[in-house]
Parts: structure tokens; C-alpha cells; sequence
């Protein structure tokens, strides 16, 4: 753990010049090996290996429409989430495991979401951006006039992207979301409550990055190769209504507001080395026993 800290360290001195936010650090991505990717199946106990130098929690967030700023609550939102990666793959993996006290996000699954009563109320929500390559740069909600819809259509999530959940599915802010579907990427949710009950949310997300995507042409558009040592543009926000319309949190990673539609608003993530102090082989598998799911004790962890 120490070791790693080490070289975090190294390329935070390194990349201070770089202006992405916040400023100055550098996060690191936890490093997959083969044969030990997680599932995207909602159940968070394949990340149970990670170590703590990987964590990500409400702690890290800052508010940035509603004017909480940093006025964290754990009673109203705790999280605990990774971000994560694999060259074998070239995808960028997410977990969030939420505890809220109002959770909106339709019934429990995608196949009971569809169509709930709730789904137009649906507000708690991940919101994730990734720049592979980490150009920086717009890619979304141009007001420019000069340019033309169609252009405008070409530029939006073509050089970075940003995705979602909502209650019927997956989905890409983009003029297509098949690149958020299976093979180029996934995710899956679960929820412990009733809407607008308090409770537990579990997700995992799967995206593939991409330099040149086309929304005419997903499958032939150009990805960015995910090398190992290298930085990558990332920010989440976890979105949080307690009523069910609107939100009463815009929780961001970055920090920014604007990291929503420009990369260079986004958060520097690390490509990591596989990491020695992280035991692969005690790793949660589907079909073996594993024990009572830890994540269930975040309500106790942070919302005393
Ligand atoms: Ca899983
Ligand atoms: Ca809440
Ligand atoms: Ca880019
Ligand atoms: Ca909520």
C-alpha cells in the first residue's frame, strides 16, 4: 500500500500543471488482472478485495448547484465506490454502493423499472463522464450558434462521453446510447427499499473510452487504448432527490458543475499497475461462498 502510495505521489507532482480538478490530484483507477474482472451483476462483493488507496466516498464529493458545497451528511447520503480498469477488456469499471434515505430509482430491477410508477420520478442516479485520452475539451450542450445541429450532433460525446442510468435502461447522454450497451458497455443496479424509502443502492458500470465515437457508427468509431501508467479525464455525480422531483443534491467528484458537457472540468485518474497488496486470490466469485454482503453495513458505517 505504501509502495503505491509512492508512486501516486510521483505523477501528482508531475501533472500539477494540468489544470483538471481537483487541482493537483491525481486518483488512482485499481488495476483488474485477467480472470479476475468484475461481473456486472450488482453484486458489489467481487471489489471486496480493493484496498482503502482506492476508495472513493461522500467525503470526496462537493455540491455544486444546490449550495451544500461541502455540507456532507451521511444521514442523507453515504457512499462508498472504485473506479477501476483492465487493458484486456479496454474498459473503465464502476462501483457505487449508496446508502440514501430516500431512495428514487424505480423498482429493483431493470425489468420491474420499465414502466413503474415511479420511473418519471427516478432522480438518484450516477452520472459519469470519461475523456480517454484525457484531451480535455467540450463535448456537450454547445449554445453556439455558428454551428449547425448537425454538428452540433457529431461533437456530442464524440472525443469524450458521458453516461447514466434511468429506469428503463441504460443509457449514453448522446445521440445514440449503444455505446452503453453490450459489448462496448453495461451496467446493473439493485436497491434495498420501496421508492423513496430509505436504503441501500448497489451498482456496477462497464464503458468502453473513446477518441472518435460516431453515432452513426458505433461499432467502427475509434477507442482510445487504455495503457497502463497513463492518465485518463473521469468525474461521476451522484444525483440525489429525496422527494422525488428534482434533486436536493448535485454531488460531484471534480468539484465543477461544468464537468457535465467539459472534459477540462474533469478529475485525473491514474492507469494503475496490478497491485501487489491487493490479495486477487481470496476475491469473491460467482458460485463460491462469500459472506454476508459487507456494503450492507454502510448505513452503520457513516449514517450513525
Ligand atoms: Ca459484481
Ligand atoms: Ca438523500
Ligand atoms: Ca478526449
Ligand atoms: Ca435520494
Amino acid at each position: 500500500m505504501k509502495k503505491f502510495a509512492l508512486i501516486a505521489g510521483a505523477i501528482l507532482v508531475s501533472t500539477t500543471c494540468w489544470a483538471h480538478l481537483p487541482e493537483g490530484l491525481v486518483r488512482p483507477a485499481v488495476h483488474f488482472p485477467s480472470g479476475h474482472l468484475p461481473i456486472i451483476d450488482s453484486d458489489l462483493s467481487d471489489w471486496d478485495v480493493v484496498t482503502d488507496p482506492y476508495l472513493i466516498t461522500h467525503e470526496d464529493l462537493t455540491e455544486t448547484v444546490t449550495g451544500l458545497g461541502t455540507q456532507r451528511d451521511a444521514a442523507d447520503l453515504a457512499l462508498r465506490a472504485y473506479v477501476g480498469w483492465s487493458p484486456e477488456t479496454n474498459k473503465i469499471y464502476i462501483m457505487e454502493d449508496r446508502w440514501d434515505d430516500a431512495v428514487w430509482v424505480g423498482d429493483h430491477s431493470w425489468e420491474n423499472a420499465k414502466g413503474s410508477g415511479c420511473s418519471g420520478n427516478a432522480r438518484d442516479f450516477l452520472e459519469i463522464q470519461i475523456d480517454g485520452d484525457h484531451s480535455g475539451g467540450q463535448f456537450n450542450s454547445w449554445r453556439d450558434e455558428s454551428l449547425t445541429q448537425e454538428e452540433k450532433d457529431i461533437l456530442h460525446g464524440q472525443q469524450a462521453q458521458g453516461y447514466g442510468l434511468r429506469p428503463n435502461g441504460r443509457y449514453a447522454w448522446h445521440k445514440t446510447y449503444e455505446h452503453a450497451l453490450p459489448p462496448f458497455g453495461d451496467a446493473a443496479f439493485t436497491c434495498t427499499n420501496d421508492p423513496g424509502e430509505p436504503g441501500n443502492f448497489y451498482a456496477e458500470y462497464m464503458y468502453t473510452p473513446w477518441n472518435d465515437l460516431r453515432w452513426t457508427d458505433v461499432p467502427n468509431s475509434v477507442q482510445h487504448i487504455l495503457t497502463e501508467g497513463e492518465i485518463f479525464g473521469f468525474n461521476f455525480t451522484v444525483l440525489d432527490s429525496d422527494t422525488g422531483g428534482g434533486y436536493d443534491g448535485y454531488w460531484t467528484l471534480s468539484g465543477d458543475t461544468n464537468s457535465c458537457h467539459h472534459a477540462d472540468f474533469l478529475s485525473d485518474f491514474f492507469l494503475s499497475p496490478v497491485d501487489p497488496d491487493i490479495d486477487w486470490a481470496s476475491q469473491a466469485r460467482p458460485g463460491t461462498a462469500v459472506e454476508e454482503k459487507t456494503w450492507g453495513h454502510i448505513k452503520a458505517t457513516f449514517a450513525e
